[in-house]
């Protein structure tokens, strides 16, 4: 089916020519984050903000109620959430890094404190890390061959979480996290049998469970799509049984949302929940917008409701998915299943002449962009930063590129030269040459850090 949308606005793009696009890259320091947006071309390098809004968010906008204390858009925004969601206490902050920095950094994780998860996401890594905890990946084995076709690849092992608890002991560990579509393994969904286990396991053991939904939404549609038994019930009320079995979540709403900024924890337990009210005031701003204007607050409202819909939802990863297959069917080796957010390519197959100490994800995307004029964002060794202790880098399995699709901003004809162009690069791979850092800030690093290429 067609995107159940038409299209009332619009943003001209341009493509610079090659030798422009060659000194922009430089300047950059290879790096795409350090490009200026004019510059690109079919922009890939996050789904996070970047959605287009509908005639009712903006409309939704105009109503806003921009008064400080008791506004009428935080209690609008109060109540999508726990229509959609079903949780009871919400805490806005401006964006998912600042809920995750009040509720795990602030609230739950103490120095020495273990952290299970499905797989490490950079920003909750590292509000784990700097309040002194570690973070423990319980992702099944699947997760990390990129080849591997395992339907809910974003499942966590209920092995190596009991094995986590008999070694560093029950106390040591303030939640258990749980992310949904999890983004650093592909964009790979987690299935309502293994949330019912996890919860279960969380009640044996006094255990907490807490998700991050930036994505949950697009795993709501795997759900449906795959799991037996699931397939007449909307993404509506698969994502309420979903939540039903956390106690709580971090949302980034530049995700599933689709708008360009907001976030919020929410909560079931009141002390919890007043716990971490009291320091979101003290961190992002007063309880009744969070780092939020009220126009903000009312286009999540309003894309809390426009994102669950099953309709949406189909057409957004269909037009990942077509993205996928057509890298697929001319041999790119990409990331399988193909996830919900973004097409990701396997770095290391597709350049398997760089070794993995010359980035070749980071050279890849850089490429791409010359190419081509589209910008993807780099998911390997330099994502993963450097061991705490050794100074070392660490190397991750997955070294892989991402393509990440806005939210209704392109179309397949968009998606066509996408993949012709990654075609066209896939034939002259052994021309491309691996990169060595130049600069790079201590934590964080592949947001800034600055590249040449290798000898
Ligand atoms: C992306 C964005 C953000 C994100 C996420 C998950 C699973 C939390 C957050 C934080 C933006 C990004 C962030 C760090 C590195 C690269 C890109 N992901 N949990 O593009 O939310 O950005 O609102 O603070 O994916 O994947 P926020």
């Amino acid at each position: 089916m067609p995107e159940p949308y038409r299209i009332k606005v619009v943003e001209p793009i341009q493509l610079l020519t090659r030798k422009g696009r060659e000194n922009k890259i430089r300047e950059a320091g290879y790096n795409t984050f350090n490009l200026k947006s004019a510059d690109v071309y079919i922009d890939l390098l996050t789904d996070s903000g970047t959605g287009a809004m509908s005639t009712l968010q903006w409309a939704a906008m105009m109503l806003a109620d921009e008064a400080y204390s008791g506004r009428e858009s935080c209690l609008r925004f109060k109540k999508a959430v726990q229509e959609v969601m079903g949780y009871n206490y919400v805490v806005l902050t401006n964006q998912g890094r600042a809920a995750e920095h009040i509720l795990y950094g602030k609230t739950l994780v103490r120095p020495g404190d273990y952290v299970p998860r499905n797989m490490y996401f950079t920003t909750s890594k590292f509000h784990i890390e700097a309040a002194g905890g570690t973070l423990v990946d319980v992702i099944i084995d699947e997760a990390h061959d990129p080849q591997n076709n395992h339907p809910f690849k974003g499942n966590v092992d209920l092995k190596k979480l009991h094995d986590l608890v008999d070694r560093a002991g029950v106390d040591k560990i303030p939640f258990i996290n749980v992310e949904m579509n999890v983004n650093m393994a592909g964009g790979q969904p987690v299935s309502m049998e293994n949330l019912r286990r996890i919860r279960e396991f969380a009640d044996k053991n006094g255990k907490i469970v807490i998700f991050d939904v930036c994505r949950a939404m697009e795993n709501a549609f795997f759900i449906k799509e795959r799991e037996l038994g699931y397939s007449e019930k909307s993404c509506a009320q698969i994502l309420l049984e979903m939540c039903s079995y956390s106690d709580g979540c971090i949302m980034s709403a530049k995700k599933d949302a689709i708008v360009n900024m907001g976030g919020f924890i929410g909560l079931n337990d009141p002390a919890l929940f007043e716990k971490c009210e009291n320091l979101g005031i003290e961190y992002v701003g007063s309880k009744d917008y969070g780092g939020m204007s009220g126009r903000d607050m009312e286009a999540v409202a309003a894309g809390l409701r426009e994102g669950i819909d099953d309709k949406y939802l189909a057409s957004r990863i269909g037009q990942v998915r077509y993205l996928g297959e057509s890298l697929s069917k001319a041999g790119v080796p990409i990331v399988k299943p193909i996830g919900g957010h973004a097409v990701y390519l396997d770095a290391k197959k597709f350049l398997s002449h760089i070794p993995q100490s010359q980035f070749p994800a980071e050279a890849l995307a850089a490429t791409l962009y010359v190419d081509s004029g589209v910008r993807s964002m780099e998911r390997g060794a330099v994502s993963a930063g450097r061991n705490k202790q050794t100074g070392e880098n660490i190397y991750p399995k997955l070294e892989l590129v991402r393509l990440t699709i806005p939210r209704r901003v392109y179309t397949n004809s968009h998606m066509d030269y996408v993949a012709e162009s990654i075609i066209s690069l896939y034939k002259h791979r052994d021309d491309v040459k691996g990169l060595k850092i130049i600069y790079e800030p201590k934590d964080l690093r592949f947001f800034k850090a600055r590249f040449e290429p290798a000898e």
